[in-house]
This record gives C-alpha cells, sequence and structure tokens, in this order.
C-alpha cells in the first residue's frame, strides 16, 4: 500500500521524466473507478508540475469475464472526448487503448501517450531512468541496422532470423517526444523475423523436474554456538540480587527446553528451596515436575497469576516471558511492588511487558551452572537452612501433592456419561507409556493435563505456543518423525483438528507410531466458555459442528488409519492403552460431555 503521498512524489518525478511542463496540458483518460487513485494522484501531480489538467472519465465497459479484448476500446464513437484528448501534450491512459485506432487518432496528432497499468509496487520498483531509455535506444540501433539475429546453444540451437522487414519497437517507461506511445514502467525492444526467412533448429530440453535427479551444492552450514555465560561482575550482581531476597520465586519458559537445562533448573530452584511455575503459556516440559519446588503452571488468567504471585519479593524468569496472557483484563499480573530478574538468550523478551532488576542476556544452563555454585558460596549455611524450611513448606502444595487432590476429584467422573473430559486426559496420561510424547492441542480437555503427566524429558511435552489453533496434528507428525523411536500420542479438540486434518494420511502414509485422540465435544467450547464468561451471553453463533455431526472415526479410515469411537468412560483405559501400546497411526475419537461452564 501506497500513501496519497507516496504515489503523488512518484508521479511527479514521472511526469518530469516526460518532460511535463508549466503551461503544458496533461489530460488523464480513466474507466469507472478502475485506478480511481491514479488519476487523482496523476492530476495533482501535473498541477504541482504548473501543467493544465483535466480527467476524462469513460464509463466502467460491463465485462463478461476478466479479459478485455484488445483493440476495442470504451473512447469508440465518442468523439468530443477523442477531440480534446488530441488537444493535451500528455495523454496518462488507465484504460489500455493499446492497437485501437482511437490511440493511433490521438498520438498521430501529437500528444504523447503514457500507458499506466501495473500495481504500485512494481512502478516504484522499476522506475524508469535515463539510462534505461539510452540501452533501450542502443539495443534498437543494433537491431534495426542489424540483417540477422542468431541464436545457438550449447545443446544445438542454432536458429537464424532474417531481419528487416518489421520495425523494432521500443519501450523504456516514460515519454517525451510527440506522438511517442510508452508504458511506465518496462523498458525492452522487439521486433519480428521476416516472413518465410526464419531458419535453423531449436533444441527444447523436457519438462524432466519432475523425473530428473541430481545433487545439490548446499554450502556449508554454520551452527552458532550461543552457550554463553554472563560476566564474573554480572554474576555476582545476580547472585546477591536473588540471596537479597526474602521470599524468591522462580517462573520458568520454554529457554530451559531449547538450552537442555532441566536438571539445572531443579537443583537451582533446590538451592533456594523456592517454588518454581511454569510460565502462563508453558508450551513445553519447561521444569522437572518431579522436583519438590514444581508448583506446575501459572495461571492465563490475570487474577489468578496475581493471587499466586503476591506472598513473592522477588520473581527470577528463567528463559522466557514469564507473565503472556490471552486475553485482556484490567487486573495487572503482575502484583505492584514485586520485582524481576531475568535469564535469557532471547533479547526480546527481557524486561519485555515489565522492567527488571537485572537482565542477563546469555544462556539458562550455561548460567545456573554457574550461578548455583555462586549462590551456594554466597548463601552459606543460612542459604542452606533458609532452603531446607522452604521445602518443607513446599512439600504439601507441589505438584505432586496437587496431583494426588486432582486424581481423587477427577476420579468423581469415573463413570459420567457422557464422558468427563477430565476424566479422558487423566486416562490419556495413565495409559501412555513411560517414553511416549504429548504432543496436546486439547483446549478445554486438557486443562488439567500439565498437572496430571510428569515432565521428565526436555522432549516429552509440545503444547501450543501462539494460540493459533491447528498446529496440534501436522506438529505431532513432525514430533514423531523427529523421534521415530518413541510413540507420540497427539491430544486435539475436534475443532482444532479440521484446520489441518490432512495430516492424518501422512501419519498413515509414514506408518508413525503415533496416536491421534480427537476429543468430540462438538464445538468451539473454549470460545463459548469465553462469551459466556466475559459476557453473560450464553447465545452460541457459529461454535458448533453438530448439523451435520463430524465423523471423526470415518473421516480417520478415509485417510487410512485404524480408528475407533469411545462414549463409554469405562472402555477408555484399555482402548487408549492398547491404541498407545502399537505400531502404526491411529485415531480414537472419545465422545464428551459438552456443556459449557
Ligand atoms: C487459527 C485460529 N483460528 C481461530 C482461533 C480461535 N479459537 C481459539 S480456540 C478455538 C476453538 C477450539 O475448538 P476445539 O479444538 O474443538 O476445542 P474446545 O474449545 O472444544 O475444547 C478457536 C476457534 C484460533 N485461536 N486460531
Ligand atoms: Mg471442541
Amino acid at each position: 500500500m501506497a500513501t496519497e503521498t507516496e504515489m503523488v512524489d512518484l508521479f511527479k518525478q514521472e511526469l518530469d521524466l516526460c518532460q511535463v511542463e508549466r503551461g503544458q496540458t496533461v489530460a488523464v483518460l480513466s474507466e469507472g473507478q478502475i485506478r480511481a487513485d491514479y488519476a487523482h494522484a496523476f492530476l495533482l501531480a501535473a498541477q504541482a508540475l504548473g501543467a493544465n489538467c483535466f480527467q476524462i472519465n469513460l464509463p466502467e465497459r460491463v465485462r463478461s469475464g476478466p479479459l478485455v479484448q484488445v483493440g476495442r476500446t470504451p473512447l469508440a464513437g465518442n468523439t468530443v472526448a477523442i477531440e480534446a484528448l488530441k488537444r493535451a501534450d500528455l495523454v496518462i491512459d488507465l484504460v489500455g487503448l493499446l492497437f485501437s485506432a482511437e490511440q493511433n487518432e490521438i498520438t498521430a496528432a501529437g500528444p504523447r501517450m503514457l500507458f499506466v497499468h501495473e500495481p504500485f509496487d512494481v512502478l516504484r520498483a522499476l522506475f524508469p531512468n535515463r539510462d534505461l531509455r539510452r540501452r533501450v535506444e542502443f539495443g534498437e540501433r543494433l537491431l534495426r541496422e542489424a540483417k540477422e539475429l542468431r541464436v545457438t546453444s550449447p545443446h544445438g540451437t542454432d536458429l537464424v532470423y532474417r531481419l528487416g522487414q518489421y520495425p523494432v519497437m521500443t519501450e523504456y517507461g516514460f515519454t517525451d517526444t510527440p506522438g511517442r506511445w510508452d508504458h511506465f514502467p518496462s523498458g525492452f525492444l522487439l521486433t519480428q523475423g521476416n516472413d518465410g526467412e526464419v531458419d535453423g533448429t531449436l533444441v527444447l530440453m523436457p519438462g524432466d523436474i519432475l523425473n530428473a535427479e541430481a545433487g545439490i551444492e548446499l554450502g556449508r552450514s554454520t551452527r552458532v554456538d550461543t552457550r554463553v555465560r554472563p560476566s564474573d561482575e554480572s554474576l555476582k550482581a545476580f547472585a546477591a540480587r536473588i540471596l537479597k531476597a526474602e521470599r524468591p520465586v522462580i517462573i520458568v519458559g520454554d529457554e530451559v527446553v531449547k538450552s537442555d537445562a532441566l536438571e539445572e533448573a531443579a537443583e537451582f530452584a533446590e538451592t533456594l528451596g523456592c517454588p518454581a511455575y511454569q510460565s502462563s503459556t508453558p508450551f513445553g516440559a519447561h521444569f522437572l515436575s518431579e522436583s519438590p519446588c514444581f508448583m506446575g503452571a501459572l495461571a492465563r488468567i490475570q487474577k489468578l497469576a496475581r493471587d499466586a504471585l503476591t506472598p513473592y519479593d522477588l520473581i527470577i524468569a528463567v528463559g522466557g516471558d514469564p507473565l503472556r496472557m490471552s486475553v485482556y483484563s484490567e487486573v495487572d499480573p503482575l502484583p505492584d511492588g514485586l520485582s524481576i530478574v531475568q535469564v535469557g538468550l532471547v533479547d526480546h523478551d527481557l524486561a519485555k511487558n515489565y522492567g527488571a532488576d537485572i537482565a542477563l542476556k546469555a544462556d539458562v544452563k550455561e548460567t545456573l551452572r554457574a550461578l548455583i555454585p555462586a549462590l551456594k558460596a554466597a548463601g552459606g549455611s543460612a542459604l542452606e537452612t533458609r532452603a531446607k524450611q522452604g521445602l518443607a513448606a513446599l512439600a504439601s502444595k507441589n505438584w505432586t501433592a496437587k496431583r494426588k487432590m486432582v486424581v481423587d476429584h477427577i476420579s468423581k467422573s469415573a463413570t459420567t456419561t457422557p464422558i468427563d473430559p477430565d476424566w479422558l486426559a487423566l486416562q490419556v496420561v495413565e495409559s501412555m507409556p513411560d517414553n511416549a510424547i504429548l504432543v496436546d492441542e486439547g483446549l478445554t480437555s486438557s486443562r488439567q493435563i500439565i498437572a496430571l503427566r510428569p515432565h521428565r524429558d526436555r522432549y516429552g511435552y509440545h503444547a501450543l505456543a501462539s494460540g493459533g489453533i491447528g498446529w496440534g496434528l501436522p506438529a505431532s507428525v513432525g514430533v514423531s518423525l523427529a523421534n521415530p523411536d518413541r510413540p507420540v500420542v497427539c491430544y486435539s479438540g475436534d475443532g482444532s483438528s479440521m484446520y489441518s486434518i490432512q495430516s492424518l494420511w501422512t501419519a498413515a502414509n509414514q506408518n508413525l507410531p503415533l496416536t491421534f485422540v480427537i476429543v468430540n465435544n462438538g464445538g468451539y467450547r473454549i470460545i463459548k466458555q469465553r462469551l459466556l464468561a466475559f459476557h453473560g451471553d450464553d447465545h452460541y453463533v457459529g461454535m458448533d459442528f453438530k448439523d451435520p455431526p463430524v465423523d471423526f472415526t470415518a473421516l480417520a479410515k478415509s485417510l487410512g488409519l485404524e480408528a475407533t469411537r469411545v462414549t463409554d468412560p469405562g472402555q477408555l483405559k484399555s482402548v487408549l492403552s492398547s491404541a498407545f501400546s502399537r505400531p502404526g497411526a491411529k485415531l480414537i475419537e472419545v465422545v464428551v460431555n459438552d456443556a459449557v461452564n
């Protein structure tokens, strides 16, 4: 997109090349609303150069298809308009008079004519200059004087065109010669061989890119080593700031995964004896769940995050944007006066939404490796005592303790039909082999997943980082290809799955050890929930896909997968366990409760 000022500026330069001067007359010929912005800008540009100007706007042609027939113009028979144009010095043709009697008549009377048709970006990018004209005219002289044009190729083409019968035509993108037509912004020249005097051999290669094989030199790849640690002074200041805090809390982001720092992050938290939350957008295995310090993921609801953080006096943000939220709220998730220190390599995450007392651009693992001994040395036995007390206090509140409560609570719905989505989540987690990987796009049906399945390795869990749905199915195919020895479970909402459902075929085609669990609640439940929660409105427009319902089992079978539908909560465990432990691509459609609450 261009602004009017940009357009007028460029057209002024073009009119300058066309040597439009004060007192000359510039006519703009246009049709209906087509390129009306160009018409307007050319008039302003001509006026700015002191030219007289006017516009002739013809009614828009009724088109039966996208093409306008060359040579037929809407000017035909409009003698008054033609006469007016003949009296201009320059006609800007926005209609396309090329190869018409009207164009010939107008230019024969003296006006130069400039055809303008291309999008503005093209006009700008290919803007002509006098050197283009010099080159075109040089080529024109060569071609005009030539008797013969010969084309050869190493593969045997040898063609000879005898020349002279037809004129050489040129375009160089502007016109300053009376009666001359040109086309803004292109430059080229052309002619044609004499009738009956083109001879020789033309060798055309077969269209072989569909069946040819060749080695391609890809160049040398370089892996840039980013395992940088902070300077000694920065590290010391960082450790001192942490030790000054009485109630620190750690928030861990995805860089813990990228830098392979799960062990170090847990040791760091245990050294301080302080709680560690997974960031509010928990899209990977950011912390070892069974560490005594892990508290689960921070809620992505401002009020809940704020409440969770209120007891603390320092956030230590480790690798990532700690407080990324989803929906706007008037409540700020950061409690008043709570300070932040931060470390990570992604500089746009450093102090992104909140200023930090200290922000270190460094690799998480390398920093923690150096920081832990520095803390121990500076903190001494006082830190040890404090850490012990901290860990003891966390034992009843940490992930492990909370998991037991969540499981007890969910188990109350073990026999409910339609199946409770939390019960399904628990069954999925309990049926997964230890080495399996979970790809999670379960939306409302996976609200308890992180509380249920422990992160034990950096690649064990993948979820939506951005909120753009439709990622889960194709991502699980990629995850499976990258981890061929591990079974993969893709847990997806029915709505999300439909965005890239063709991934099922790829999984079948590649025979991946991948099971899709599609949670069928017949709609976009999370959108309904939000409409109800934020607006008190339960009139759900366009959020159901029940008429007709999608038959995911039949759909998966048609794409080559083994597929089953489950509606009985008691059957889930055996169906899931069996699927997860066998090779091959499978789909399990689970019909769950669609109540909005
Ligand atoms: C590409 C994209 N389109 C639309 C949305 C808005 N959106 C977020 S969640 C959602 C519905 C998800 O439905 P489903 O996967 O069935 O999960 P459920 O809410 O039923 O648990 C939609 C449409 C989005 N986040 N991304
Ligand atoms: Mg749904």
